[in-house]
């Protein structure tokens, strides 16, 4: 006999994976644990008699010989699945996109940095050639949306894209899709939502827009993620971080969501003892208090930085630069010369201003450009020091209007970091 199983809480993608190994290897049957999400949950009861799915209890262990696992490599993720752990004559084989994460000891394994798991299994279907059902297109394509944000997420790669569209051409219906990751939004996530809101704190930490909050919880409550995810879109920050405490268990569930790349809630979740993509991740924490926690998060984006980008990184050197005196149509020339659109003005490495090629529209006369830049330079300079994040940068830019920073340490000016090296940046482009 051979299984395909899933992790604990199974998802849509988790779900679509193992019923694609079914289509690979006939004669698979497919073992999802009691615990799965409300919606895969919703989504089985309709489709009882489409999709044959058992629970490991129904499953005569030392009959298995063959197990598939997808989108997860951990022994401890699986449920009710113990049995099969030290069993020697066991063949495994693996599909998970959460690399570096796992214990399984499998003969078979692909482990890959791509948005959604059953991307590659797509990958072998359509290599196999083997047919979809409208059905299975649409559970695959439901998998594929919920797991790349519906391709949005910054984990999402062009193999996912590829595979929606194989899905699309397959006759997955987005109706249905849609109606089937309506977030499951009810009385009791309303409630937590109202409360967590009133508690948020707006925080800019490192750069970074955060909100965090801690309400108690009493019992299990599902879905607390879609509440962390809609906290996000309320409070517009780049983060949301929401602490979910039950005194009477000492424990501690953490859930953050990140809506940019820079800021890796997975690798924070991971510091806790957690794990997670960059954009979602959550940890469970034990006789930790809230506040505690709270401190350890802040403390760990605050340090994110330390091993990225920073403003040194991008910024260029040695500054070219004008001092006070030079006159405009040097000024001009120069610009025209270096195919730049402004220059600080320094006078003894002491930065005086910044010139750019929109204060010649102050230049009325051509009498004029014989002044020095001093008369038309801009005197109030915006500067940023070099361990910024380019984050920082860009916040700084888009405030004030600017296309361009002075890079300042000890009073000197040792770069400069233009709009342009920032976009080259976050649209990853920087030269190695
Ligand atoms: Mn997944």
């Amino acid at each position: 006999m051979q299984i395909a199983t899933t992790h604990k809480n199974c998802d849509f993608d988790g779900l679509a994976s193992a019923v694609a190994v079914t289509l690979l290897y006939p004669d698979t049957v497919v073992v999802v644990s009691k615990a799965v999400n409300p919606n895969v949950k919703a989504f089985l009861s309709m489709h009882k008699d489409v999709f044959d799915i058992r629970l490991p209890t129904d499953i005569d262990m030392d009959a298995v010989k063959r197990l598939f696992v997808v989108d997860v490599a951990q022994w401890d993720r699986l449920d009710g699945l113990g049995a099969l752990q030290d069993r020697e004559d066991l063949d495994i084989r693996i599909w998970d996109h959460h690399p570096g994460q796992g214990n399984i000891a499998a003969g078979e394994i692909c482990q890959e940095p791509i948005g959604a798991c059953i991307t590659l299994l797509i990958r072998e279907l359509q290599a196999k050639n083997i047919p979809l059902t409208p059905i299975q297109a649409t559970l695959f394509i439901t998998g594929l949306y919920e797991d790349t944000g519906r391709l949005t997420f910054s984990t999402t790669t062009a193999e996912d894209a590829r595979a929606a569209a194989y899905l699309l051409e397959n006759s997955a219906d987005l109706h249905i899709v849609s109606r089937i990751l309506r977030p499951a939004y009810r009385e009791k996530q309303k409630e937590i939502l109202h409360k967590l809101l009133a508690s948020a704190r707006r925080l800019k930490v490192n750069g970074f827009s955060i909100g965090i909050g801690q309400i108690e919880i009493h019992g299990h409550v599902d879905s607390l993620a879609l509440v962390v995810r809609l906290i996000r879109e309320l409070l517009n920050v780049d983060a949301a971080i929401g602490l979910f405490y039950n005194p009477e268990r000492e424990r501690c569930m953490v859930i953050g969501r990140s809506g940019v790349e820079e800021l890796n809630i997975g690798s924070i979740m991971r510091h806790l003892g957690g794990g997670g993509h960059p954009g979602a991740g959550s940890a469970l924490m034990k006789g930790v208090q809230p506040h505690a926690i709270e401190e350890m998060i802040l403390g760990l984006i605050e340090g994110n930085q330390q091993a990225s980008v920073r403003v040194s990184d991008l910024m260029s050197f040695p500054v070219m630069s004008v001092s006070t005196g030079t006159s405009m149509a040097e000024v001009a020339q120069l610009l025209r010369e270096k195919g730049c659109t402004g220059l600080p003005v320094i006078d003894d490495g002491e930065l005086k201003g910044v010139i750019s090629r929109r204060d010649f529209k102050r230049v009325r006369r051509k009498n004029q450009l014989a002044a020095p830049v001093k008369a038309f330079m801009r005197k109030t300079v915006f500067t940023i020091a070099p361990d910024k994040s380019p984050a920082q940068a860009v916040g700084l830019m888009i405030k004030h209007d600017i296309g361009r920073l002075p890079v300042v340490e000890d009073g000197k000016v040792i770069g400069i970091v233009t709009r342009s090296d920032a976009m080259l940046y976050f649209y990853d482009l920087l030269p190695e």
